[in-house]
């Protein structure tokens, strides 16, 4: 069997949110073992063409396209023009979101719709409008993107959690139903990565910084790279009979209950 396990030629993979950050480190590992990427973002034009370039640049056959994944129309759309031009998708990774980091009694309730409907509710859009075709072909990965909070709360990220959550559980659910098609629904939980959504709370000396680096039995943040592999599994054959399983990459945080700051 040997590296073909992992091979993904001739695999067309659509992973929203992957114009930068944990999305674009996840797509460049599934690209570089063989899988066409469907770059996927909402911002801008220009973002989503300086992505496909980076792809292009690291020998990654790469389209891009420009849809809101919260809009069930443009999601539609979208899906259409892609199995138009390219073909049918075989890997989906439900990656794109947001956090909004306010102490639940301050927070807004529009701001906590928001991040409930970009985290929770657009994998679920995603997926049931791509799902159709795998069903079909009787065969497919799907790859939701969860979190150290689909396990654990954090103070002022209440409305993330909840959504994330949600998405381990929609997880397991969407494996309930659909297994029997041969499609492989599973997670990747991140645990603290150096990205531009944790620029904020990264930086040196800020308490949570410290906190974090301690927390973290590898004594670090983590690097996107190391998330590709988990993706390529999950999106390979080498998964092939793993099903609504979210596997951590986390240097180890969910293993341990910490230890005292003055501990090594
Ligand atoms: C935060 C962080 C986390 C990480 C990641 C952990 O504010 O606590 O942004 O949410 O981004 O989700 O798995």
């Amino acid at each position: 069997m040997g590296i073909s396990l992992f091979n993904l030629d001739g695999k067309i993979a659509l992973i929203t949110g992957s114009t930068h950050g944990l999305g674009m480190a996840m797509a460049m590992g599934l690209g570089k073992a063989g899988a066409t990427i469907i770059v996927n973002g909402n911002s801008s034009q220009k973002k989503i063409d300086d992505a496909v370039l980076k792809y292009q640049k690291a020998g990654i056959k790469a389209f891009g396209f420009k849809f809101n994944v919260t809009k069930e129309s443009e999601v539609i759309n979208a899906i259409q023009e892609i199995q138009n031009n390219h073909g049918a998708i075989d890997i989906l990774v439900n990656n794109a979101g947001i956090i909004k980091r306010t102490p639940l009694e301050e927070m807004e309730v529009h701001d906590f719709k928001e991040v409930i409907d970009v985290d929770l509710v657009s994998p679920f859009i995603v997926s049931k409008h791509i799902v159709k075709s795998m069903i079909n072909r009787k065969q497919g990965k799907i790859i939701n993107i969860c979190s150290m909070m689909s396990e654990l709360g954090r103070n002022t990220v209440g409305a993330y959690a909840a959504a994330k959550g949600g998405l381990k559980m929609l997880t397991q659910n969407m494996a309930t139903e659909w297994a029997k098609h041969n499609i492989q629904i599973n997670g990747i939980g991140p645990g603290y990565f150096a990205t531009s959504q944790t620029a904020p709370i990264r930086v040196e000396g800020h308490p949570f910084n410290d906190f974090i680096v301690n927390r973290t039995p590898s004594g670090k943040w983590g690097d996107p790279n190391d998330l590709a592999g988990a993706a390529i599994f999950l999106a390979s054959g080498a998964s092939n009979f793993v099903n609504g399983h979210i596997i951590y990459v986390d240097g180890g945080i969910l293993a341990t209950i910490g230890k005292p700051s003055n501990e090594n």
